[in-house]
């Protein structure tokens, strides 16, 4: 009796590294995970990190995740999955991240032995231990080179999609070959995370994936090439010729099969030989294949940082946000924000309402959602009130680039004046509504350019927003989201827990192993995804006279975001 095939996605993340096993009806059938700070053993790690404070440097050691790797495997063993059903295998991995392999990397790899584990024989297969995470902030030189060497931080987004940033690999690479010269000479490769991750199962060096790439400031999306002269800068003395050599080829199809999954794996956990190694792909590409997202939906993850993934057609680069290539279809991107501040900036509001009210709610939430739908948008009582508007950055914030702090504002759009002050404002209780608008304002403001009218005299707006993260259990939350973002389907809760990444690159491996010729991922997984399953609508949405009220109040953000940063000296007056 033949097998049902079955479909690995691995997700390679700062904290554990989880492998979640799918079958063509994107059914989850096994879940295996490996914490690292509880179950790796022999690493000075703390939440699956080292720290060197005096440089800003957070680092992995690359020998736990050979560690990981066996452990998430020997679990799904224990779980009785029949490796032999396994047809595909793909990932997702922490974006940025570099591996450096020494240099007899490939001759390692491809003479595993089954009986010893992969870190026994793998520790000696790197020039450097450690992959620099992306919370490294050591960058920061590297980072005004890079934004310097084409003209302007406008001009390296042009080119690759973002502005430097102090994670970003290219950067990192410069750092690198600057601390390390010996080391970095004799590398022979450098992977990212999730290509090191499909190279262990390959036995060889794996391509970057197409999306993934885009993390590096050195990847020119439209020419699909890496950009010659990013790559001198970063080269050093070797060149080049030799640095391309280090990264190796980029292939534009994310579906490609790379190779058959490598003899150990077969001899050891009983993996059929023609196992096909699919590209793994970032976390956050990976993220929006968690569902077939289509052009003008949005997935806003509401964790202890925000990020806002779309997948859209336009390329419009600017240096607040990040532009990647889609990780599965040509001719798409993936645009992205980051912010740094989201889950905790909330946190703290409640807290001060919680102790303003006087009592514990069983549900902490519970006086913070109530006092967010008491108070009406902008804290606008009559039309004749300003609009309460701020910004709350317990940490100092990328979107926009600022120290962490609070402003609060009033705004009236009849004459579009803005004050700073908290007149009016009942604090903390106007709080909440105010941070949660805060947010939504701001993720508006950055995406409107990509958004499309959904008919008729509806504005542009996204189709479906999509909530994810533990804030998407706050019904207020969805409520305001809907009313600022809109969403002329409605505002949906994702309820895949925290296993967004690893599903969709298991129905990455699923759509690459089983397409039919020029199949997109969107159509093969939206015809075998029940969305009952995985998704409720939690609130409304686009509202007419709602929405069009927040657009006023999305002009009156830009100027306050803009008069803050020059009273902060980060834009001239
Ligand atoms: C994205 C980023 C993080 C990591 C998390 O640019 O740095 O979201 O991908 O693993």
């Amino acid at each position: 009796m033949s097998q049902a095939p079955l479909y690995i996605g691995f997700d390679l993340s700062t904290q554990q590294l989880k492998g979640l096993v799918v079958n063509s009806d994107l059914k989850v059938v096994y879940v295996s995970k490996f914490d690292f700070d509880a179950d790796s053993r022999g690493f000075p790690i703390k939440k699956g990190v080292i720290t060197n404070e005096a440089e800003h440097e957070v680092f992995a050691p690359v020998a736990m995740w050979l560690q990981a790797l066996d452990g998430v495997l020997d679990g799904l063993r224990k779980q009785g999955l029949d490796f032999r059903q396994i047809k595909g295998i793909s990932g997702a991995g922490q974006q940025h991240g570099s591996v450096y392999w020494g240099e007899n990397a490939e001759v390692l790899l491809k003479s595993l032995d089954s009986s010893k584990s992969l870190e026994e024989q793998l520790d000696g297969a790197f020039s450097h231990p450690f992959s620099p995470n992306w919370q490294d902030s050591s960058t920061q030189a590297e980072c005004d080179q890079f934004d310097e060497f084409l003209g302007s931080q406008e001009e390296l987004a042009l080119a690759t999609g973002s502005k430097a940033h102090h994670r970003f690999t290219g950067p990192q690479i410069l750092r690198f070959q600057h601390k390390y010269p010996d080391v970095y000479n004799k590398t022979l490769r450098i992977s990212l995370v999730s290509s090191f991750l499909a190279s262990l199962f390959l036995g060889r060096i794996a391509p970057f994936d197409i999306s993934d790439v885009c993390g590096m400031n050195l990847w020119n999306i439209k020419m699909g090439a890496y950009d010659d002269k990013l790559l001198q800068l970063c080269a050093g003395p070797s060149g080049t010729e030799d640095l391309k050599r280090k990264l190796g080829p980029v292939f534009e199809d994310g579906g490609i099969h790379l190779g058959p999954i490598d003899r150990y794996y077969v001899e050891r956990y009983g993996f059929s030989p023609d196992c096909t190694i699919i590209p793994a792909t970032g976390d956050n590409p990976a993220t929006i294949l968690a569902l077939p997202l289509r052009a003008s939906d949005a997935m806003v993850s509401l964790g202890t940082s925000t990020t806002f993934l779309m997948s859209t057609p336009s390329y419009k680069p600017d240096p607040a946000t990040h532009f990647f290539n889609h990780p599965t279809t040509p001719g798409l991107y993936m645009f992205m924000l980051c912010y740094k501040n989201g889950g905790l900036a909330r946190e703290q509001i409640r807290d001060a309402i919680n102790k303003k009210l006087g009592e514990e709610p069983l549900f902490p939430w519970a006086n913070f959602d109530q006092v967010t739908l008491d108070t009406p948008p902008l804290g606008q009582k009559s039309d004749a009130d300003p609009m309460k508007m701020g910004l709350f950055f317990p940490r100092p914030e990328i979107v926009p680039n600022l120290r962490a702090g609070q402003w609060r504002f009033n705004y009236h759009p009849a004459d579009n004046s803005l004050r700073l002050t908290t007149e009016g404002w009942n604090e903390p209780l106007d709080e909440a509504r105010a941070i949660v608008e805060s947010q939504m304002l701001s993720l508006r403001l950055r995406s409107q350019g990509l958004t499309q009218s959904p008919g008729k005299g509806i504005p542009a707006q996204p189709r479906r927003v999509y909530l994810v993260g533990g804030g998407s259990k706050n019904k207020a939350i969805a409520e305001v989201a809907g009313e600022i973002l809109g969403g002329s389907e409605g505002v949906y809760q994702l309820e895949i827990g925290d296993n967004a990444c690893a599903l969709g690159a298991a129905y990455k491996a699923v759509w690459a192993m089983e397409r039919t010729p020029g199949q997109t991922f969107e159509d093969l997984i939206g015809k075998r995804w029940h969305e009952e399953e995985f998704v409720k609508k939690i609130a409304v949405g686009y509202q007419k006279g709602v929405f069009e009220r927040y657009g006023q109040a999305v002009e009156g953000f830009k100027k306050m975001e803009l008069e803050v940063l020059r009273q902060e000296g980060k834009i001239k007056a």
